[in-house]
């Protein structure tokens, strides 16, 4: 019984890499020094992964930004439009794809499956070329042979490849990646050959796009792939792996094909594969890798549950391996780090190095009987029952309240056309209000604060005044800029997940917990570890405050319950939906609060809604009957005339529009600016019958748009929504931007909104 990992965090204990890699880009660091810190921190990986005594260990999983792209290169599909730069010099080209330069366009972004890390879109076209360059994969195979260490490359599938994959800018958009099959799979035969020839006995292909939904074509493009690549004579032993969910119809297509091994999932949702690969009749002759600890949550692995499904596993295949259930790219690194938690606590977590050694016992455990493993077995039920016998994690009071929530509080008192007299009685705003969707340019001034604050450097007192002194100015600037719903502009808050989850008891933050979001860009989700109360008003003062110094209407702002879980480790011992209730009942009585305090505005913020609907269509209406459900106990206590808003960031929306209906919110902005308003033809195609402000204005980039941009974009938006339920908003929050073009971005959009209301009938 080997043990294994598919792959580990990139970036070092100290966040090495993205230092190197922002360096290099401010020309800082030259490149032989960040490839010299690359291959120390792949070096420290290797050595600490043998060390704990894994048998086999992952290469080719190290990127200067995201696996997806080196696949792009590793294959030789680069866009046309950066060929250029690449072949002018491949490192500073690679970026170029990744982040783009003055001139051109980088590959899209977006979300790897259902978890936070984002990678990059490949661009494909019926004229694409494949060229193998197996020379990233070479290195790091020898890397680790140079160690000593038995190598596993791991490499993305050919058909994942495809079918993550979009049509290049001038390619029909019906084009379909996955045509390109019988051309990629030669190119995938040339690496194979080129890393036997290096010494790899088995190579890992991951698969992760065949655990969704996937229709015939794609099920027999899957099928031809393996039979193709097992039929080579001159390649290693493959082992196709999948994870994040069940492999469903696809399982017996794999267990058919030639490929010597298949790497399953077998936590959470993917636990199903174990009765699936049952019914299939096992893996006969071939090696199963079990990814039984979880690898995208920080719960310690239950060594008993995990030693008996081994144990039936066993019966199922010619060999089982040990290993965790994706790639431990989606967890901090190592809980001894977190020097502020508990130790009692910190004994229920694992993160990246803590669960290869749970895989390292588990596979000893199945290989030599429990025996083998006493004292490990032993500490494992104690903290167990650590967890389950702890306070933090049992509350009665936040129990009972949960159980006694009725349908009724999930629903505003009065249907949305009497609201909206109602809130328009109150606010007595312009026909095309104008707002902004909650934060400003978060500066270095503000960033030194908080950490001097921390450091001790200077006191809350302190600290409170530069946050006033910061609100004062941006409350004064949105007056001046003629803004009709103004925000307190969030100076106080470092994330928008992070900064609730520190006010909420059962939440535990981490100092060290880094996991990349995308390229050099990292978050610390926070843990949902127990039950979920307020001890007290998170908002209230700033928001007060800001409005004390105005007349005009400054919104709360708050993150919703669903976005919570999104961007946070999440309980494993409860539904989900269950978690969110909890969350949702601490924002209602935030909600509440800022009700009582005068709040006339209140935005509940839902960015994560889309991204976190589940990989499989079947479980679609169960996600968002909790998740909608959640989103309704948070706002549905207020009065009439309270303005709820939401806002939700990314345009595929396509999905969603049911729920995002059910959400009953009074006003939903949403970005738009680059589908051209599309988002706001689709809501009302869907009969949306409340109030929207589709992104006028695009906040990932530094562009300043003119007036008469913003008019085109507000003119389409009103062949869509009528003017009584157009709002004028950018299309996200402007924490990442930069003081002189905010200001002139947000006075082009105040005057193309003043100039088309005097346009219109009714307005004065
Ligand atoms: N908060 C959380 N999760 C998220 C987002 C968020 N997931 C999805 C999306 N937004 C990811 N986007 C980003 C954007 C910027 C950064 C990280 C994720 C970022 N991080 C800083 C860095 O790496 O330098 C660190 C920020 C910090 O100090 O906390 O800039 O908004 N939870
Ligand atoms: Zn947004």
């Amino acid at each position: 019984v080997s043990s294994t990992v598919y792959g580990y965090p990139r970036q070092g204990p100290d966040r090495e890499l993205k230092k190197a890699i922002e360096g290099y880009w401010k020309g800082r660091v030259e490149a032989p020094a960040l490839r010299e810190t690359a291959r120390e921190l792949r070096r420290d990986i290797l050595r600490r992964l043998s060390e704990s005594g894994l048998s086999e260990v992952p290469t080719g999983h190290f990127s200067y930004y995201d696996h997806v792209l080196d696949t792009s290169v590793m294959v030789g599909a680069l866009p046309e439009r950066h060929r250029a730069a690449v072949e002018a010099d491949a490192l500073d080209g690679y970026f170029a794809m990744a982040r783009g330069t003055q001139e051109l366009a980088p590959l899209e972004m977006t979300k790897w499956f259902d978890t936070n890390y984002h990678y990059l879109v490949p661009e494909l076209g019926p004229d694409t070329v494949f060229r193998a360059d197996s020379g990233k994969q070479l290195a790091e195979l020898r890397e680790a042979q140079e160690l000593g260490l038995t190598a596993r490359p791991v490499l993305l599938g050919p058909v994942t490849y495809l079918l993550l994959a979009k049509a290049a800018p001038g390619v029909a958009a019906d084009f379909e990646p996955l045509t390109l099959l019988d051309r990629l799979l030669p190119v995938y035969a040339e690496i194979l050959a080129d890393l036997r020839a290096a010494g790899a006995a088995w190579v890992q292909l991951d698969e992760p796009a065949l655990v969704q939904d996937r229709g015939p074509a794609e099920l027999n493009a899957a099928a031809r792939a393996y039979r193709d690549l097992g039929a080579l004579t001159d390649r290693p032993r493959l082992l196709v792996a999948s994870y994040f969910d069940r492999l469903g119809e696809a399982l017996p297509v794999l267990a058919k094909s030639p490929v010597e091994g298949l790497a399953l999932d077998f936590t959470g949702p993917a636990a199903a594969n174990l009765d699936d690969l049952a019914a299939a009749g096992g893996l006969p002759g071939k090696r199963l890798v079990a990814g039984i600890v979880d690898g995208r949550n920080v719960w310690i692995n239950d060594h008993e549950k995990s030693l008996a499904v081994l144990g039936t596993l066993l019966g199922l295949a010619e060999r089982v391996d040990v290993a965790a259930s994706c790639s431990l790219l989606h967890v901090p690194l190592d809980t001894a780090a977190e020097r502020e938690i508990d130790p009692g606590i910190l004994r229920w977590l694992a993160f990246a190095r803590q669960k290869t050694a749970e895989v390292v016992t588990l596979a000893r455990g199945l290989a030599g009987g429990t025996d083998a493993i006493a004292p490990q077995l032993a500490a494992n039920r104690a903290a167990l029952a650590l967890r389950t016998g702890s306070s933090l994690v049992h509350d009665p009071a936040v129990r009972a309240r949960a159980a006694a929530v009725t349908e009724a509080d999930g629903h505003r008192g009065l249907p949305y056309p009497e609201r909206a007299a109602a809130q328009r009685a109150r606010l007595g705003l312009p026909l095309l209000p104008t707002t902004t969707i909650g934060s400003f340019p978060q500066t270095t001034g503000l960033r030194t604060a908080r950490a001097d604050l921390r450091a001790g450097r200077i006191d809350q007192a302190g600290y409170e005044e530069r946050i006033e002194h910061e609100i004062r100015e941006v409350v004064s600037f949105q007056e001046e800029a003629g803004l009709d719903v103004l925000v307190h502009g969030e100076a106080e808050r470092n994330d928008m997940v992070q900064f609730f989850a520190e006010r909420l008891t059962g939440y535990l933050a981490t100092r060290h917990g880094w996991v990349q979001s995308y390229g050099t860009r990292y978050v610390r989700p926070p843990i949902l570890a127990g039950d979920i109360s307020r001890p007290e008003a998170m908002t209230v003062r700033w928001t007060r405050f800001a409005q004390s110094l105005t007349a005009r209407p400054v919104k709360g702002m708050l993150t919703g319950p669903v976005t919570m879980l999104a961007w946070s480790f999440v309980r494993d011992d409860q539904p989900l939906g269950d978690t969110a209730r909890q969350v949702a009942l601490a924002l209602r009585d935030e909600v509440s609060d800022l009700e009582a305090a005068g709040t006339s505005v209140i935005q509940v913020d839902e960015p994560a809604l889309r991204e976190t609907l589940p990989l499989r269509a079947g479980a679609h209406a169960a996600y968002l009957d909790w998740a909608t459900a959640a989103f309704r106990l948070t706002t549905g206590g207020v009065r009439p005339d309270t303005q709820i808003h939401t806002h939700m960031c990314y345009a595929e929306f396509g999905d969603i529009l049911r729920a995002i209906d059910e959400l009953d919110a009074d006003v939903i902005s949403l970005e738009a600016a680059r589908s051209h308003m599309q988002v706001a033809g689709e809501l009302a195609a869907a009969g949306y019958p409340r109030e929207v402000g589709p992104g006028v204005y695009d906040i990932h980039s530094p562009r300043v748009p003119d007036q008469a941009e913003v008019t085109a974009l507000l003119r389409t938006g009103l062949e869509a929504i009528p003017a009584e339920r157009l709002w004028v908003n950018p299309d996200c929050g402007l924490k990442t931007r930069g003081w002189p073009e905010t200001r002139r971005s947000l006075a082009s959009l105040v005057a193309a909104a003043r100039s088309l209301r005097a346009e219109l009938p009714g307005s004065e």
